[in-house]
């Protein structure tokens, strides 16, 4: 292809608007020199960027492949095909839809799909580890439709199954959501499919969390219990920002229905077409190495964590995220994100179960740890990690003592990113 222009030309980015193309390198440079530790982050291959960064996002293409409302779609077509084969083969299920341009926007089309305006839907309360879109009154999910909330058990943080029959019982919900955005633990897809069975409920697994682990066969897969699972392709997935829904063949026709016309017009097929390299990535043997080293570095962090007085949630994590609980440490979630933020060290405040504080303090952070092992860390560098973060949560950068100690970690924080470049400096371009 060597003097054939294919897409991203950044040369021609800075002649043309070197604004921009300083935001670009300044990111990059960020990424490079911080430890991203947020638990839905993760940085994509150079093949990933290659499609997103293509011509496939000048094309309209709404409708589906062989059937569109558009001329000269035959390209998009392959790629929406290709993008479709591979998640049913990674995923082992009977249908796919590529198009949903976020997690949120997938979940949008579930409701559409499963439910009807005022219905009850039962799912996780956000405080709890839920998404916003599993019934926030804030949120279509809780304006349009009835949402009832079940929790974690106060004593093991562990979701209360019992709670979610009885719950179910008493209310008859049309949809069950399992699947959340800060809950450590596996969930017991088996017991919600007995659930929904006994009460002739809908079962949706939101899965964008974990569907990466999934992908990479280090947790059990939702597939075979749910009618739909939705997700995200971009965190510990590391494909492109966008959506993805999974489901039996008896509801493919409702959810293409739902996601086009329905929730959404034309698809971004830079991001179908990204979404195949991504699916492609991630059903290979490396790709198992890699889910399988994410689970066992937030153990290890988890538990060097807890060393230094961050309490995990519900004990631990089987998964690439866990939340930690600093109110032993006397400092809220919201002071910790920000020191860690001045040291050059990304997570995210979060409520624990029960949280005393309201959510923009919080009394907790969420860590991950699909970015760092994507960089190639494994046990030894989450040691250090935890070194560098317990440090950081402990400086006030109000004293010259905790001001010198931030900028102490900064240094560490880009010694060690800079042993696990996220992207090879060869392929950066520098002015
Ligand atoms: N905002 C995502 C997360 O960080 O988990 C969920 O939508």
């Amino acid at each position: 292809m060597e003097g054939t222009f294919w897409g991203p030309d950044f040369a021609a980015l800075e002649r043309d608007d070197p604004e921009i193309a300083a935001v670009l390198l300044g990111e990059l440079a960020r990424q490079r020199v911080t430890l991203n530790l947020v638990a839905s982050e993760s940085p994509t291959s150079p093949a990933v960027l290659a499609a997103l960064g293509s011509t496939l996002a000048n094309k309209y293409a709404e409708g589906y492949p062989g059937q569109r409302y558009y001329g000269g779609c035959e390209q998009v077509d392959r790629a929406e095909e290709l993008a479709v084969q591979r998640a049913r083969e990674l995923f082992g299920a009977d249908h796919a839809n590529v198009q949903p341009h976020s997690g949120a926007s997938a979940n949008l089309a579930a409701y559409a799909a499963l439910a009807e305006p005022g219905d009850p839907v039962l799912a996780m309360g956000l405080p709890h580890g839920g998404h916003l879109t599993h019934g926030s009154r804030a949120n279509f999910s809780g304006r349009w439709f009835h949402p009832i909330a079940y929790h974690v058990d106060p004593d093991t943080e562990e979701i209360d199954y019992d709670e979610v029959r009885e719950l179910s019982l008493a209310h008859q919900p049309k949809l069950i959501i399992c699947g959340a955005m800060s809950y450590p633990r596996l969930i017991d897809f088996a017991r919600f499919r007995r659930i929904a069975d006994e009460v002739g409920a809908y079962l949706m697994v939101d899965a964008a969390h974990f569907i990466g682990l999934v992908a990479g066969r280090a947790v059990p897969s939702p597939v075979p219990y749910a009618d739909v699972v939705t997700s995200t392709t971009h965190k510990a997935l590391r494909g492109p920002r966008g959506g993805l829904i999974l489901c039996r063949s008896e509801l493919a026709q409702r959810i293409d229905k739902a996601v086009f016309p329905f929730a959404q017009g034309g698809p971004m097929m830079h991001a179908v077409a990204a979404k195949a390299v991504a699916f492609r990535e991630a059903s290979r043997p490396a790709f198992r190495a890699y889910a399988e080293q994410v689970v066992r570095n937030a153990r290890e962090l988890v538990a060097a964590l807890a060393e230094e007085g961050m309490r995990p949630v519900a004990g631990g994590t089987d998964t690439h995220l866990a939340v930690l609980d600093l109110r032993a440490l006397g400092v809220s979630g919201r002071d910790a994100e920000q020191r860690c933020e001045r040291a050059g060290i990304s997570v995210n405040r979060n409520v624990v179960p029960y949280d005393p504080v309201r959510p923009a303090i919080a009394s907790g952070i969420r860590i991950g740890t699909p970015a760092v092992t994507t960089q190639g860390m494994a046990e030894p560098e989450m040691r250090r990690i935890a070194l560098l973060l317990a440090t950081a949560v402990r400086a006030d950068p109000g004293t010259p003592a905790g001001a010198d100690a931030l900028t102490g970690v900064r240094d560490s924080v880009r010694e060690l990113a800079g042993e696990f470049p996220a992207y090879l400096p060869e392929l950066v371009t520098t002015r």
